[in-house]
């Protein structure tokens, strides 16, 4: 299936916030992971969504509504950037808590996951509070094109079995578009499911 993406809104503040009435899932990830490298991908469009190689780009909530499936992606602000400031830092914490509670819309999280680290303290913390929240987390490696084979299923595996589940997580990567298609098999699905 031939997918687009629209972007239908964009959010900076928690009193922005709306409901937006249909299924959605989410783009979570530590700031730099490739989450707006990921929405272009998907999307088949280079400039859908803010990507610098300085990292802490994207400051903002953004809805990309999925054609012809009629769900969300949203585009979360990347959290841990270290430059950032205290306040700032707390106002993230704050817009996607208030978008991640009582938000029967959302169906499930991906959760980015640089491939060329080991797991990192905030990824886990992410997983962890969503699985607390009743969440389904869906793991995905980015920047497949840059680690090896080896370095990859060792990944993967390190990942299922922290999240203890019983498949392995996804690798992929926006630069070559390395699993692009199973990805959106899987969103789609959670959307639906
Ligand atoms: N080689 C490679 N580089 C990637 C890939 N995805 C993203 N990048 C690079 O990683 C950097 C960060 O990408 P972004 O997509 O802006 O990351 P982000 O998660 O949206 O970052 P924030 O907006 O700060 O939260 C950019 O320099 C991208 O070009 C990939 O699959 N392969
Ligand atoms: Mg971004």
């Amino acid at each position: 299936m031939n997918r687009t993406l629209e972007i239908v809104k964009t959010i900076y503040e928690i009193s922005q916030l709306e409901p937006m009435e249909l299924s959605q899932v989410a783009l979570a990830g530590r700031s730099n992971v490739g989450k707006s490298s990921l929405v272009n991908c998907l999307g088949g469009r280079k400039k859908l969504a803010k990507i610098s190689s300085t990292p802490g780009k994207t400051r903002s909530l953004n809805y990309f509504l999925v054609h012809p499936d009629e769900f969300y992606l949203v585009d979360l602000p990347g959290y841990g950037y270290a430059k950032c400031s205290k306040a700032e830092r707390a106002k993230w914490g704050q817009l996607i808590e208030r978008y991640m509670t009582n938000n029967p819309w959302l169906k499930a999280v991906a959760v980015l996951l640089d491939s060329r680290l080991s797991p990192q303290k905030l990824d886990i913390e992410m997983t962890s509070y969503l699985k607390h929240m009743g969440i389904p987390v869906i793991p995905v490696l980015t920047k497949g094109d840059k680690i090896k084979q080896r370095e990859r299923a060792a990944i993967q595996r390190q990942w299922r079995d922290l999240l203890q589940y019983d498949y392995m997580p996804l690798v992929v990567s926006s630069k070559t578009g390395m699993n692009r298609d199973k990805l959106w098999e899987i969103l789609a699905q959670s959307a639906n499911g």
